[in-house]
């Protein structure tokens, strides 16, 4: 459980999305089954946040993250073994699903008219290209029960369920891994100064003031789930800072790695950040033309890196 003091933290923000307590139940059942069978948990957190600027939101602030990296880590995890917890933006990415996103699924249908004249329905397999291996992978975990996602919309909704997703993983201890790829809004504005309705144009040209938001890297590593595995990502757009910002990043926060990438490049190179050492890990063109993604290569070296926390606890 949570360390008293440490709800100081959300008290700005808007109380606990519709749902949250069922979504905390089901999160702290997953991870107790899992834990059980002995399997290692991942959280993922994936995708943007939204911002609202009114309480009874018209307008927000919102970011360029499309949640393919938590989407693709999270296949690449459940392959690797582990059971995925997937937080992740209402709408972004989906595991499996990910590939086939920007298709108009109507358009992959086809009716098939029967003698009866009840028709059925078929895909066009050609245009869902590796439909087969996908989708057995997508039945097998959904057999296994390994997967299980939750959403959000706003940055308040996810910051009180990043909470909830740790305190279920706590009891896990070291094998609980934590993979926060989500693209986290660092401003906001406090529920307490947001102006409930929709700001009028009439008023002239808009000035608005929002504050830092809280570090949650920072009650997650000491209070929430102080013996998990913890991986923050860094994102850049100038590469001459990337790696002394997520250095910076690990001294702060005293946590295990810090993957690092450049928005341009983030799907071909990243750099994998510990206290003693730098990995570049990239993709190769013929590895990118093979259909190799850097989040296997990501994925790879965490488990590598998971395993040696666990055995050195
Ligand atoms: C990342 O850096 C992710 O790799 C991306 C993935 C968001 C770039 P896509 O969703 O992109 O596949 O389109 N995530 C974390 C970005 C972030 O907000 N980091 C904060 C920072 O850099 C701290 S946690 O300060």
């Amino acid at each position: 459980m949570a360390k008293p003091g440490t709800t100081g933290y959300l008290q700005d923000f808007p109380p606990p999305p519709a749902g949250a307590a069922q979504s905390a139940k089901l999160m702290r059942e997953f991870a107790a089954r899992h834990g059980a069978e002995g399997r290692r948990v991942v959280l993922v957190t994936s995708g943007g946040t939204k911002v609202p600027l009114e309480s009874r939101t018209v307008r927000f602030l919102d970011n360029f993250s499309s949640g393919w990296r938590g989407a693709a880590s999270a296949e690449h995890f459940l392959e690797a073994g582990y059971a995925v917890l997937f937080l992740h933006r209402h709408r972004s990415m989906s595991p499996y699903s990910r590939r086939y996103a920007t298709l108009d699924w109507l358009d992959t249908l086809r009716l098939v008219p029967a003698e009866d004249f009840t028709s059925r329905v078929e895909a066009e397999q050609c245009l869902l290209p590796g439909i087969v291996p996908v989708l057995e992978q997508y039945q097998r975990v959904r057999e296994q029960g390994t997967l299980l996602t939750v959403d959000f919309g706003t940055l308040s909704d996810y910051l009180h369920l990043l909470r909830a997703a740790a305190e279920a993983l706590s009891p896990l201890g070291s094998s609980a891994m934590f993979y926060l790829a989500a693209a986290v809004s660092d401003f906001y504005i406090p529920a307490s100064e947001m102006p409930e309705h929709k700001i009028e144009s009439s008023s002239g040209p808009l000035q608005i003031t929002m504050k830092m938001v809280p570090k949650m890297l920072s009650p997650l590593v000491k209070d929430w789930a102080p013996n998990a595995f913890v991986i923050s990502f860094k994102l850049e757009t100038d590469a001459t800072i990337l790696v002394p910002r997520a250095r910076k990043a690990l001294e702060t926060y005293r946590h295990q790695v810090v993957v690092a990438n450049v928005l341009d490049t983030r799907r071909s190179s990243v750099v994998m950040v510990t206290r003693d050492c730098e990995t570049c890990l990239s993709i190769s063109e013929a590895e990118a033309e093979a259909g190799v993604e850097i989040e296997e290569k990501i994925v790879k070296d965490l488990k590598f890196r998971h395993t040696n926390f666990i055995e050195q606890q």
